[in-house]
């Protein structure tokens, strides 16, 4: 049984698709064989953000609840092998340091930290979103099947069910995944996925190890076969913060009124969040970007962003509310004082980034073309110089997450079409920092 949506009717614009944006001509996305170029460079880019005064100081950032009165799910059909061996220490010999480390951050790993790496879950189907509840639990959605699974701490995948309405096609699919704070209490995640028609935010309630109710909480956000964005996070401050892509429709990137390219914040109901800088387009929080699916908090509260590039420069950004990031008018840096400038750019061949995290002093970057994860130390005003880690070693690279345990888990992207499968794939990372 799956269950019915149910929509919310104070939606604000629907944005019909497939039309003008067949103009746009393909681009480099996610696309891209495997990278060979190495670390390559990386050029430095200019002023630093300011940090977001909004964004809160608390938590973080990290949407791992931390109840007392943990949920386990009941594991019915393990479905895959959990295989939990093959550790590998590698290191990136590109040693370069930070300067300064960030404040109020307890453990700063090295640049290049050591990474050993353990092989959690394996034959999954493009795995995308990813995230914890309070037991330990992973949840990590399936882009092109539709399908939620749980992964115990020992590595038993079992599933929770087939989300309804999902259209997946391209780029699009079952996308990014966020634990309700509350879970405990409200037994909720929250999923960004794409419908036939549009991509889409709902609510799924998990009982008993199943889908108990699926609500569409935000729908019209614009879909095309590529450019979805698909990332959700909560904020230190209980919002939903959700990456959206331009859909192949460009300019209304730079325009509020449309929620294609852009990062939106919003709350649990699908209302934009108090506080929000264009009272006329109230869902929204940054315009001006192309695709993000790369959100994550640091210790300071601030939000971090990864966003695809065209053809030449992907970006790691700092997020303010109410900033223009310059797509399609500026691709990478800018000294334009109308636009916020990248923290970070790397040619799209050696990123072509999803997924963020943030531990240890660094921000973490998956590559899906560049088959790499980025450490960016993070300092007390921006970033220092990347370096490059697990280079080609499992291919594709989707999403990175903190774990309850203080490690990261990462996953692979190579049944997603445009990668080289591999015996395995797709695969869950558990990597050891230090
Ligand atoms: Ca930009």
């Amino acid at each position: 049984m799956t269950p019915t949506p149910r929509r919310r009717l104070h939606r604000s614009a629907f944005i019909a698709v497939g039309t003008a944006a067949a103009l746009v001509t393909a681009c480099s996305a996610e696309q891209g064989a495997a990278a060979t170029s190495g670390t390559g460079t990386v050029p430095p880019t200019t002023s630093a953000a300011p940090p977001d005064p909004s964004g809160g100081s608390s938590g973080s950032g990290t949407p791992v609840a931390s109840s007392p009165t943990p949920t386990p799910l009941s594991a019915s059909a393990s479905s895959s092998t959990p295989g939990a061996s093959s550790a590998a220490t590698l290191t990136t010999p590109t040693a370069s340091s930070s300067d300064a480390p960030p404040p109020g951050s307890g453990s700063i790993v090295p640049v290049p930290a050591t990474l050993t790496v353990d092989t959690i879950a394996t034959g999954l189907t493009t795995p995308w979103g990813l995230d914890f509840l309070p037991d330990g639990t992973a949840l990590v959605t399936e882009r092109d099947t539709a399908a939620l699974k749980a992964i115990a701490p020992d590595g038993a995948v079992s599933d929770i069910g087939t989300v309804a309405d999902v259209g997946p096609g391209g780029e699009g699919g079952l996308m990014g995944l966020a634990v309700s704070p509350d879970f405990a209490q409200d037994s909720t995640v929250f999923i960004h996925y794409t419908s036939s028609a549009d991509n889409r935010i709902a609510a799924l309630t998990i009982t008993d190890g199943a889908i108990a109710d699926q609500q569409v909480v935000l729908d019209g956000l614009p879909r095309n076969s590529t450019h979805n964005g698909g990332r959700i996070a909560f904020g230190p401050d209980g919002y939903l913060y959700v990456g959206t892509g331009d859909a192949q429709n460009r300019p209304p990137a730079q325009d509020p009124a449309y929620l294609g390219g852009k990062i939106l914040r919003i709350d649990t109901n699908g209302n934009g969040a108090d506080g929000n800088p264009f009272p006329e387009s109230p869902l929204v929080y940054s315009i001006g970007h192309r695709n993000v699916q790369g959100l994550a908090f640091d210790e300071q509260g601030r939000l971090w962003a990864s966003e695809f590039g065209q053809n030449t420069w992907d970006e790691l950004n700092l997020i303010q509310a109410g900033g223009n990031y310059g797509w399609p008018i500026v691709e990478g840096p800018t000294d334009d004082p109308g636009y916020v400038a990248p923290q970070q750019v790397w040619p799209t061949d050696e990123a072509s980034p999803s997924g963020i995290a943030i531990l240890g002093g660094s921000v973490w970057m998956t590559g899906l073309r560049g088959e790499r994860l980025w450490q960016i130390p993070l300092t007390d005003t921006g970033t220092a110089a990347p370096v490059a880690q697990l280079s080609g070693e499992y291919g594709r690279l989707r999403t990175v997450v903190v774990a309850p345990d203080g490690s990261l888990w990462l996953t692979t992207s190579n049944t997603d079409g445009r990668g080289d499968v591999r015996d395995g794939d797709d695969r869950i990372l558990r990597i050891a920092v230090s």
